[in-house]
């Protein structure tokens, strides 16, 4: 455990506005691109309000001032903000921690405050090989019991690489969680395998009968969606209830997407990014490939995604607020239904953060994997 360091860390900067349009070569993406809000110009700065962490990956707000974090090395932590209070509770041995692969992401059950059930995605390692599974345990009393795997994707390579995995709930209680295409990237295009997929399962990790491939013999039916490269950002839209993804392009080519019942993203036949050292990957756009609201070239490395909301932050009501790792920025980016209006990046080449979270009542949080600190974000008011 260690000490909050304060005070405040002098840390903030200006906003630097990007006006999209300007920054890419793709007529395709430039065609989602709206008006740009020129009233907008704050400051944030960054106030450490937990540290001691190691690659914390996942992070959910059990209320206003408490965290569960889980960190990639399996440990799950409960963290009370602004305080020394940061405590491993449980660690995941299922957990694999290989590669880019570890325990993942944590969220919480919607019934949560009745039942106390929480979700974790982890790499999983069977001879080996490992893949991207889902496990539920119940906390109660700062403490993690009834761990149990819930679900295990067949998404078993020997490669380290792209396990995703975000996990989120919709508003009917259905659970999603992301896999990532294990570099294995041709086998994202068949959904008789889990590779590059999303899933959507009922609670208790059983199949919703209205799932798309259900009656479809040749196809998983746990799978919502396909096509993907490897997601790290999932979220709820607090408004259209629509569930909105980003992934990771190769070279160029991160999207932002909102999830479809059985659409396919394209990945690796429909892609804006190209090989490492170049050359292109398949087309930009093709007839039945969905195409992304938004497209980061060259790549951020996005990672995390949380919806702001209420008025803690002005203008940027509903804007998504995702971590960049390769890109060491915040991006807080604002569609106009599904147009993009602008992007923000903030503390840019102050670390590469792993993920953000939005508390009940609208506080923007950060985690640096870097420091291995948590940060609140305030608004300096000129
Ligand atoms: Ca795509």
């Amino acid at each position: 455990m260690k000490k909050i360091s304060l005070p405040i860390l002098e840390v903030s900067l200006c906003v630097i506005l990007f006006v999209l349009g300007c920054s890419s070569d793709d007529s395709n993406v430039d065609d989602h691109n709206g008006d740009v809000d020129e009233n907008s110009d704050y400051t944030l700065k960054k106030v450490p309000v937990a540290s001691g962490l190691i690659q914390p990956w996942g992070m959910v707000f059990l209320n206003e001032s408490e965290l569960l974090v889980s960190e990639k090395n399996g440990g799950v932590r409960h963290v009370v903000l602004g305080s020394d209070q940061n405590t491993e509770i449980y660690k995941v041995d299922a957990a694999a921690e290989q590669g880019q692969g570890g325990l993942l992401d944590v969220a919480l059950h919607p019934d949560f405050e009745l039942n106390g059930k929480v979700y974790f995605t982890y790499t999983k390692e069977n001879a080996g090989e490992f893949t991207t599974a889902l496990a539920q345990a119940v906390f109660a009393d700062k403490q993690i019991t009834d761990f149990r795997e819930l679900f295990e994707s067949d998404a078993y390579t020997s490669s380290g690489t792209h396990f995703g995995s975000r996990l989120v709930f919709d508003e009917a209680g259905y659970l999603y969680f992301s896999v990532g295409d294990r570099g294995s990237r041709d086998d994202a295009q068949n959904a008789s395998n889990h590779i590059g997929c999303v899933i959507r399962l009922h609670d208790d990790g059983s199949v919703p009968a209205d799932n798309p491939f259900v009656n479809d013999p040749d196809y998983r039916d746990e799978i919502w969606s396909y096509g993907h490269r490897n997601i790290q950002g999932l979220a709820l839209h607090p408004e259209t209830g629509e569930i909105w993804s980003h992934e990771h392009g190769p070279q160029g080519g991160d999207e932002v997407n909102v999830l479809q019942k059985g659409e396919n993203y394209g990945w690796p036949e429909v892609s804006y990014g190209e090989e490492y050292g170049g050359g292109t990957i398949g087309d930009t756009a093709r007839d039945g490939f969905v195409d992304p609201l938004h497209v980061w070239t060259p790549s951020i490395a996005p990672c995390g995604m949380s919806f702001m909301h209420g008025e803690s932050y002005p203008g940027l009501n509903n804007a998504i607020a995702i971590g960049a790792l390769a890109g060491q920025h915040v991006n807080i980016t604002l569609f106009s239904g599904e147009s993009l209006s602008r992007e923000i990046r903030f503390f840019e080449g102050e670390g590469r953060v792993r993920n953000t979270a939005v508390s009940p009542s609208g506080i923007l949080y950060i985690a640096d994997e870097s420091s291995g600190e948590i940060y609140r974000i305030d608004v300096i008011v000129e």
